[in-house]
């Protein structure tokens, strides 16, 4: 399930974006079950007010959009849109430049990543967690998240795979008390991280009264912008940001969220159960990072993928493109294959 729907299908929500002189740069927008909301936030107001830009001015375009829809939400529909555009404005400067984004970033190289197995949900049971857990460390993965609500489940995870780091991620499932109550139960039993324990995700003291547990911390997929990881970092809540880029606001965005983290001796791992350029673009910023953080990938079989192989783990660990920009576009033939919708309506230029 996925806010409330099964979740019987991958879909992406690319964003396209084309210069006067036929550069085209591609976005990834969250995502899942807001599709329909942010493709109308997108169509409606976000791409309205790009059209026509400089596409490489993007720090001045961040803060004139995110201003013009800020009271439309700070976190939501809007900045998503806007997420996708952003990211698609690096991949044109890239191209534009000939470099590819994690340099443009101040990374020295590509190389590969370290990946972690980010296992769906199974409903607490035991022997899909054990089952999964085991098949991912079989196939090289040596940090496996488990998207489960129990300490059974993470004993389960444990005993599948005793040589893999073990992560918990409970989407905030819990009460500040209960979730209290379940970092005492966890506290031993080593986990590498315990992901968004709190309801709700902005809860910042909430989150900070489990730190005494002595598990790391990780939160940032819901939290809205720079400001919003401020908070979560002032009230030293986190051990761990976890921004996504195709949530926050894009690429610039996350080096500011780097950035502040660094300032507060905060590891970042990125967010990204992606399937397109939002994964892509995280491998990118990771890749320019000196930590060179782990990549989340989520365990599931894809029939097809326009980006693959980009978006395919090997032996735990994934590619960091090398061509300019975002370094892949998608296939043509598997975008033509698979695309639900054609674009809306091509956009006039404002100058036309
Ligand atoms: C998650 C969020 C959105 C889609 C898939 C998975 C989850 C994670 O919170 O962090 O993996
Ligand atoms: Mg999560």
């Amino acid at each position: 399930m996925f806010a409330g729907q099964p979740w019987d299908r991958l879909e992406i929500l690319l964003v396209r974006v084309e210069t006067e002189d036929g550069l085209v740069g591609w976005g990834e927008a969250f995502g899942h079950a807001a599709i329909p909301a942010t493709k109308a936030a997108l169509d409606s107001i976000v791409a309205p007010l790009v059209v026509g830009r400089d596409a490489g001015d993007i720090n001045a375009i961040t803060r004139q959009v995110l201003h013009g829809v800020h009271l439309l939400g700070r976190n939501g529909p809007f900045v998503y849109a806007f997420s996708g555009i952003e990211m698609a404005l690096w991949d044109l400067l890239g191209k534009r430049c000939g470099q590819p984004i994690w340099r443009l970033l101040g990374g020295g190289n590509a190389g590969r990543l370290g990946a972690y197995a980010s296992l769906l949900s199974y409903g607490g049971n035991l022997d899909l967690v054990g089952r999964n857990t085991a098949d991912a460390r079989a196939q090289g993965y040596r940090h496996i998240k488990l998207h489960e609500v129990t300490r059974d489940a993470v004993l389960a995870a444990k005993s599948a795979a005793p040589d893999a780091a073990i992560m918990l991620d409970v989407n905030c499932a819990w009460t500040p008390p209960v979730a209290r109550g379940m970092a005492a139960s966890l506290a031993a039993d080593g986990l590498a991280w315990l992901e968004e324990p709190v309801w709700p995700p902005e809860d910042a003291a909430g989150l900070a009264s489990l730190r005494r547990f002595g598990i790391p911390l990780t939160a940032g997929e819901n939290t809205a912008g720079l400001f919003g990881f401020r908070s979560l970092m002032e009230a030293g809540a986190i051990d761990i940001a976890q921004p996504s880029v195709t949530k926050v606001g894009g690429i610039g965005e996350m080096q500011q969220v780097i950035a502040l983290a660094r300032a507060h001796g905060v590891e970042v791992i990125p967010h990204c159960p992606y399937f397109g350029p939002g994964f892509v673009a995280t491998l990118h910023i990771a890749a320019a990072m000196p930590e060179r953080p782990l990549i989340e990938v989520l365990w599931l079989e894809m029939e097809a993928n326009p980006f693959d192989p980009w978006v395919r783990a090997k032996d735990g660990t994934v590619a960091v493109p090398t061509a300019p920009g975002l370094g892949c576009d998608p296939d043509p033939v598997v975008l033509e294959r698979y695309t639900k919708a054609a674009p809306t309506r091509t956009l006039a230029s404002r100058a036309a």
